[in-house]
């Protein structure tokens, strides 16, 4: 199998550490891909040209990362990742929608000049983050891998890296939590990290 990927993605960074914990990350490989290229191959397999993207063995493109998550754990047999489902379908929900609107702050403050912000819409985003935030840090959270911890995992680890915002004060219970998860191997081996940006989109940035 392959995934569409990019180093710096939290939904990739999720995949990743799924495919981790269900075994099945031996039998994939990544392609680097970053997600404001638009080459047709990608458009083909997700016409939302988005990434992450995973070609199973049949050569279908599966996305997007919940759906992605759910045939990894289906094809692995690890139901325990989904163990008591809907809290962890809901789990989910909440950080990819931390990631959704940490990904909006990113591209709005990294890639759109400094006079095109927008501070209404970026007060948007940053406010769904942390009523999102509120809610983790009240949840009585696993230290187990759970297709939830680990979206969870995922999503705080994106806005570490990018700096969205400073989501540790006051949420000391969730903050603890992630100072012993983010250890896991899984967790370790998939967290977004920086990359540079390739080189025919360094004009994004000019
Ligand atoms: N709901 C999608 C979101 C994926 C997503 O937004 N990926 C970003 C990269 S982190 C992307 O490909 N953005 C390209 C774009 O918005 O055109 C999922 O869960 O896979």
């Amino acid at each position: 199998m392959q995934l569409y990927t990019w180093p710096t993605s939290p939904f990739g960074a999720k995949v990743w550490a799924l495919a981790i914990a269900t075994g099945l990350n031996a039998q994939i490989t990544k392609v680097p891909y970053h997600p404001w290229q638009t080459d047709p191959e990608l458009s083909k397999l997700n016409p939302l040209n988005k990434i992450p993207v995973l070609i199973t063995p049949d050569g279908e493109g599966l996305y997007d990362s919940p759906v992605i998550c759910e045939y990894l754990i289906e094809q692995s047999g690890k139901d325990e990742l989904l163990e008591n489902k809907w809290c962890n379908l809901r789990q989910q929900a909440l950080a990819d929608g931390i990631m959704d609107a940490g990904v909006l702050v990113r591209y709005e403050t990294h890639f759109r000049p400094s006079h095109l912000q927008c501070q209404d819409w970026l007060n948007r985003q940053l406010n769904a983050i942390h009523r999102g935030l509120d809610v983790l840090n009240k949840e009585n959270l696993t230290d187990t891998l759970t297709l939830g911890t680990i979206s969870i995992a995922s999503a705080l680890a994106y806005i570490e890296l990018r700096k969205v915002c400073d989501w540790r004060e006051n949420r000391s219970q969730l903050s603890n939590w992630y100072d012993t998860i983010r250890h896991h191997p899984a967790l370790e081996q998939s967290k977004p990290t920086d990359c540079p940006l390739p080189a025919n989109l360094i004009k994004l940035r000019e």
